[in-house]
């Protein structure tokens, strides 16, 4: 915390938070201690002065009437959301005495704490998911919902996460959007796109359904989900045939381009065509444009890996800049993630040499199965969650929320709202919004520092998610001083023993980040990762052939394997069941401002879109209430016909609450909690379901 006094207006710098990869830089006006206006920061290279629309009005989200003020402590049964005001020294008193009492009798690995990117800053985020949890010898969590395969493919092949700046993106001939649709998710990259295109770049989008990205596209290819390795191993065909790979940069800087060529001869344009259900033509067509554009860019981002298959696909997607010699070019290469820049000491972060090793590691994919059973010896007996609503956003709901009931699971949330996990749990403790706390902010899409200073005190008697922590560790009677230390402490703490090891924060500390704003890595001017041909591989080159990867469950050379999943779904047989893809709402972030009332009204009611001829061969009409289901569960939605999606696909946007749903139900009635094919990747989009008017009697599958 941050105190100010409540004096006159000041302009206070700030980050946006959320799960997203544009950090946007904030600028909060404060006007007698009330947040009176939030606007995108001019300074900042990427915001570039507008915030987007889900975080225009973030006032109302810091001063929503729902925020919760006090901590509560259930009265009814789990789920039922009803509570009682309890202090908090009542409600660290009982979460001490209850862990001391699992500590004891069964040891930390019977206590999870569940977190992910409600907030993505060093001190709320990374900080908070490590150092009290490792001091207390908790379970760990393999935090695997979102991006893992990509992120441990791309740090295989490439040997880093680098990525190269966002605005050399408006340098770019040609980018191909490939399973990413930034229009929502990543927006400010958007107006790179448009001053490429405005230069006469070509802008492909390859996504099942005409995402908001793909209308303002050159061309959009509409493949069958979960077959993109296969158009990418079809297009590397294609480069290989007609000699247009740059076979001098592939000798020098790549390993396993021989055994790979030999690879792609089983994948010529009419295979790559049956799987993927693109024509032929047009995968020659883009290979050629791909193999002669220069320079070209391919953006990926995340919703392209939550297949059984994603860490493959990662793996054919990523390897095409490699044949045509573009990785280390400006406005060429591979977008992916910015986040191997700068990692965070770890023993700074979490101290993990002063405590006792992580007992065992569940999987955040799981976490339905892991309360009901899959977890043993002990049970997890005890739950933490905060910047997480699991009960919204991991798959398989219907076995999360029956953990979630367990009378003998004791469930701590740590949450600014009363969440859909929140209802199930028996302490809620109250979060401070980013207004309220401090922290540090590394982006995932640039390469940039920034700091967020607290513009106003907590409301009512919220705490950030460091200041729980502490008090929580201060509850158990730890006193290791690194427990206690206060939110800049911390942050120096971490910033300088990275500084220590990464040339790349040179220069950069507290008090500059404090008084600067935006403080870009330490990078030469103009730098573009890889141009000095190194990889930080083992072998110091583009591993096409990745031994690394076959250790970790994947093959060193790239293949293609189909969904099993996907596999019963058909685009023909209307008795067969259809795809169901639930990529990023736009006015949500996750299930983040599900409850917002402007959001949700802007979002509008849940839709499920789906093609008019599937629609017509099932008997369901727009507007029609349809029942969604598959073996997992079943939801209703409303059916919104449109050509916009390929037939055999249908679409839903995730982040809506399930409490505000008629049926209680979300999305994540219906997806998989199966495990992709390396990292313990998510799987959300190799989803089948069936589809029918909801008046039509269910039917037994
Ligand atoms: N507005 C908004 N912004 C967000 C988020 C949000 O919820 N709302 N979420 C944030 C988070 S947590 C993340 S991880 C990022 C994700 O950022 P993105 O990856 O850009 O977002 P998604 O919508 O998950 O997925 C992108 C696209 O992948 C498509 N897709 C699904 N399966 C396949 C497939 O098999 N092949 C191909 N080619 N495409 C496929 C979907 O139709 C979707 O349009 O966005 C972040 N930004
Ligand atoms: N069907 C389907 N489901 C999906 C996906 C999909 O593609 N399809 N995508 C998945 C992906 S990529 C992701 S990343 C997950 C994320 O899904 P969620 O877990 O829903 O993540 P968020 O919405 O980022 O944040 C969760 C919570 O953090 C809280 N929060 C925000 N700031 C703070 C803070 O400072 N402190 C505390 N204590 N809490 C805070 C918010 O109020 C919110 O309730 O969803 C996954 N779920
Ligand atoms: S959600 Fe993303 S685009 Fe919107 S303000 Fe935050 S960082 Fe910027
Ligand atoms: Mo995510």
């Amino acid at each position: 915390m941050d105190p100010r006094p409540p004096s006159a207006t000041q302009l206070v710098r700030g980050v946006c938070p959320h799960d997203c990869p544009d950090a946007c830089g904030m600028l909060t006006t404060v006007e007698g201690g009330r947040a009176t206006r939030v606007e995108g920061d001019p300074d900042h290279p990427l915001t570039r002065g507008w915030l987007c629309a889900k975080v225009r009005p973030y006032l109302e989200w810091v001063y929503g009437p729902a925020r919760l003020e006090h901590p509560l402590r259930r009265r009814g049964p789990k789920g039922s959301g009803t509570f009682e005001r309890v202090t908090w020294e009542e409600a660290l008193a009982e979460i001490s005495s209850r862990w001391s009492a699992l500590l004891a009798r069964e040891g930390g690995a019977a206590i999870l704490p569940y977190s992910y990117g409600g907030t993505l800053g060093l001190l709320q985020n990374a900080v908070a998911s490590s150092r009290l949890w490792n001091r207390l010898g908790a379970s760990g969590l393999e935090r695997s919902i979102c991006g893992a395969a990509g992120e441990h493919v791309v740090e295989a092949m490439l040997g880093a996460r680098w990525s190269p700046d966002p605005a050399d993106l408006a340098e770019s001939r040609l980018i191909i959007l490939w399973g990413h649709n930034p229009a929502t998710t990543a927006p400010h990259t958007v107006p790179l796109v448009r001053e490429a295109q405005r230069r006469g770049a070509y802008v492909v989008v390859i996504d099942p359904r005409r995402s908001l990205s793909a209308r303002s596209a050159d061309e959009h290819l509409a493949p069958r989900p979960a077959t993109d390795g296969a158009l990418a191993l079809g297009l590397m065909h294609v480069l290989a045939e007609e000699g247009l790979v740059d076979e001098a940069w592939l000798a020098r800087q790549s390993v396993g381009w021989p055994a790979l060529r030999e690879r792609l001869r089983a994948f010529p344009p009419a295979r790559a065509s049956e799987l993927t259900g693109i024509a032929p033509e047009r995968i020659v067509a883009l290979a050629r444009r791909y193999g002669t554009t220069r320079p070209a860019a391919i953006k990926i981002a995340d919703g392209l890996q939550r297949h059984e298959n994603g860490g493959r696909t990662v793996q054919a997607v990523a390897s095409l800049p490699g044949l045509t010699g573009q990785y280390g070019v400006r406005g060429g290469g591979l977008w992916y993630s910015t986040s191997g820049y700068v990692r965070w000491a770890t023993e700074a972060v979490g101290h993990p040499s002063a405590c006792p090793p992580t007992p065992r590691v569940v999987n955040m994919n799981r976490l339905g199965a892991a309360l009901t059973g899959e977890v043993r010896n002990p049970p997890i007996l005890s739950l933490y969650v905060f910047a997480a609503n699991p009960a919204a956003s991991a798959p398989r709901s219907a076995l999360v929320r029956q953990g979630l009931a367990r009378e003998d699971l004791f469930t701590v949330v740590h949450d600014l709202y009363l969440t859909d996990t929140a209802r199930f749990a028996d302490l809620v403790l109250p979060a401070t919004s980013q207004l309220e706390q401090c922290d540090l902010h590394k982006g995932y899409g640039q390469r940039l520092l920034r700091y967020n200073h607290a513009a106003i005190e907590p409301l009512g008697e919220a705490r950030s998610n460091w200041d729980t922590c502490r008090a929580l560790a201060q509850a158990m009677g730890f006193d290791d001083a690194w427990l206690s230390t206060d939110g800049d402490a911390t942050i120096a703490e971490v910033l300088d023993a990275t500084r220590r090891t990464n040339p790349l924060l040179e220069g950069i500390t507290l008090d500059r980040l404090k008084r600067e704003g935006t403080v870009p890595y330490a990078l030469p001017a103009g730098h573009v990762p890889f141009a000095d041909g190194r990889f930080p591989t083992p072998s110091g080159r583009l591993e096409l052939s990745c031994e690394a990867l076959a250790r970790t469950g994947l093959e060193a050379l790239p293949d293609f394997l189909p969904s099993h999943e996907l596999s019963q779904a058909s685009e023909t047989d209307d008795r067969a069941p259809l795809v169901l893809l639930t990529p990023a709402a736009h006015h949500f972030v996750s299930s983040s401002f599900g409850a917002q009332a402007s959001l949700r009204r802007r979002q509008g009611p849940a839709l499920l879109e789906i093609h008019p001829e599937d629609a017509v061969a099932r008997g369901i009409r727009d507007g029609a209430r349809v029942r969604v289901h598959n073996q997992r569960g079943r939801l209703t939605l409303v059916a919104r016909l449109s050509a916009d999606l390929r037939r055999g696909v249908v679409c839903t946007p995730k982040g809506y609450w399930p409490s505000l749903a008629d049926d209680g139900q979300n999305a994540n009635a219906t997806t998989s909690d199966r495990l992709g094919d390396v990292a313990g990747q998510s799987t959300f989009h190799s989803n089948c379901v069936w589809v029918e008017p909801e008046a039509a009697p269910l039917s037994s599958r």
